[in-house]
């Protein structure tokens, strides 16, 4: 009896690191990549930007920041966000680290703060084109000059 309650729970055990180890991770990509699109209205596009500061470096990226890459990972940055005129745009503003905030000024957008580990989600209505800047909006650290980039609006067809 004794031997079967062991072999029963480590056999809990095992599906526990299963799920754990493989099933979590695939649960995660499932949301990112299924979940949240379709809770958007059809053809949004979703622009995921990331602020970070890290070995007095500033940047914005679009890649995902999270605790495994912040330290080692060479992000790039995002200079230049392009859509095309007419989009409908949700930028998902994450902070990898301190208190930042966004702001696209000629769209009268924001500034709105961005906290560490918290998602902002802000709609963008590209309804003309050109280049507009966006940036930090608040003195977050030293190189905070540089978290400054372009929404570049291309003419639709
Ligand atoms: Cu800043």
């Amino acid at each position: 009896m004794k031997k079967t309650i062991e072999i029963l729970i480590e056999f809990i055990a095992f599906f526990a690191l299963i799920f754990i180890f493989v099933g979590l991770p695939l649960v995660i990509n499932w949301y990112d990549s299924s979940y949240l699109p379709s809770r958007y209205p059809k053809g949004t596009k979703i622009i995921n930007l990331t602020a970070k500061v890290s070995q007095n470096s500033c940047l914005w990226t679009l890649e995902k920041v999270n605790s495994f890459n912040y330290w080692w990972k060479k992000f790039k940055f995002a200079e230049e966000i392009s859509v095309r005129e007419g989009d409908k745009v949700v930028f998902r503003v994450h902070s990898a680290d301190v208190l930042h905030s966004f702001a696209i000024p000629r769209f009268r957008i924001g500034p709105y703060e961005i906290s560490a580990g918290k998602v902002k989600e802000i709609t963008f209505d590209a309804r003309r084109e050109g280049s507009f800047k966006y940036l930090c909006w608040l003195w977050c650290s030293d190189c905070h000059g540089d978290l400054k980039g372009r929404v570049i609006v291309s003419p639709s067809d």
